[in-house]
């Protein structure tokens, strides 16, 4: 498929450069019109070609060609290309995201698949032919009013539901006790902080720095003593999780994409979000929605000689931030709640690491 792609937009140039040239000869006609002479007066020559009922007749014809092919092209897209598609959101507040990214998908859809019926078949219908006068029509106040008011009112209701999704992952003031976790980002890897029995994070600089501390936590901060710094992100199913983002060196972006959720991590400042994991890793795994597209990827592996791959949470990094970049990630787990104290019970303090 891929090699009919490239064929295809090397054709495309082929004939975009040809037309281009044929532009420039056609330079003339237009020089002789504005003289007065009218274009079908002007006999066609090597000097002076211009276009003929036939040629029109078959420029027509491709561009209803083209509609058609156009439409063929949407449509596998839309179809069979859906299997690359991330699966159902593992989060709650997700789901929003979700849900505007497929109306808003719908209305491109709708009013792509009316404009280019509109430009193409009428290229076509209205194509040159000798004799036949355009119609002029100046202005319609009824149809801009229709057109400015429909878009109006549809964009007004899209940028209202994107601010509603937005602040539901922005505005953390009104969660109920919501976990809190640091994301630390560095070239090139992933850490992340509990913030321990008092869910209260210590400060962090990069000025602290030193051994075992590689997350520079203010060990001067009596919030600090008992988070717990880790290296693999374990959150519970069904609470709210607080995300605080700190960046060492250069910007990183945190990118959970199967929580649709994504921050940029940048030096010197703390950003933040929250979102509510829905589904354990387990139960993602055994998704059918999954397990189809886990077999896909395996197939593909396999064919490479590969191990299999089996589903897992990641946390990517989504800014190109140095040579190591692509390969900047860690694994997240989604566990239920007692499986996550358990496993967060296993972890040490910052201070029990450093004394
Ligand atoms: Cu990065």
């Amino acid at each position: 498929m891929l090699a009919l792609f490239y064929i295809f937009i090397a054709v495309a140039v082929g004939l975009g450069i040809w037309q281009l040239n044929r532009l420039s000869s056609y330079k003339q006609v237009i020089l002789n019109n504005d003289k007065g002479e009218p274009v079908n007066a002007i006999a066609k020559s090597e000097e002076n070609p211009v276009a003929t009922e036939k040629d029109n007749d078959i420029h027509g014809k491709f561009f209803l060609i083209f509609l058609i092919g156009f439409y063929l092209l949407m449509t596998y897209c839309l179809f069979f290309m859906n299997d690359i598609m991330l699966p159902e959101s593992a989060s709650i507040e997700g789901e929003n995201d979700d849900n505007l990214f497929l109306i808003t998908f719908i209305l491109i859809g709708v009013v792509q698949f009316a404009t280019q019926f509109l430009l193409f078949y009428f290229s076509f219908k209205y194509r040159g032919i000798n004799n036949r006068k355009a119609l002029f029509y100046a202005d319609s106040h009824k149809l801009e009013l229709i057109w400015t008011t429909i878009p109006t009112i549809v964009l007004t209701a899209l940028i209202g539901y994107g601010l509603y999704t937005w602040n539901d992952v922005m505005d953390l003031s009104d969660s109920e006790n919501p976990l809190v976790i640091e994301v630390y980002a560095q070239q090139f890897n992933w850490q992340a902080r509990y913030a321990g029995a008092d869910n209260t994070l210590g400060r962090g600089n990069v000025r602290n720095i030193k051994g075992i501390n590689t997350i520079g936590i203010d060990m001067t901060d009596a919030n600090s003593a008992d988070d717990i710094p880790v290296r693999e992100l374990h959150l519970p199913k069904g609470r709210k999780i607080v995300f605080k983002f700190r960046s060492q060196d250069v910007l990183h972006s945190a990118y959970m994409p199967h929580f649709r959720a994504q921050m940029n991590c940048v030096p010197g400042m703390v950003t933040e979000f929250g979102f509510t994991p829905k589904f354990t890793t387990q139960e993602m795994r055994v998704q059918e929605e999954t397990v189809r597209k886990v077999n896909g990827i395996n197939k593909l592996r396999k064919a490479k000689g590969e191990d299999p791959y089996e589903f897992e949470y990641l946390l990517l990094c989504n800014k190109i931030c140095g040579a190591s970049h692509y390969n900047m990630q860690m694994k997240i787990v989604v566990e239920e709640e007692a499986d996550f104290y358990s496993w967060l019970k296993q972890q040490k303090t910052i201070t029990e690491l450093v004394n």
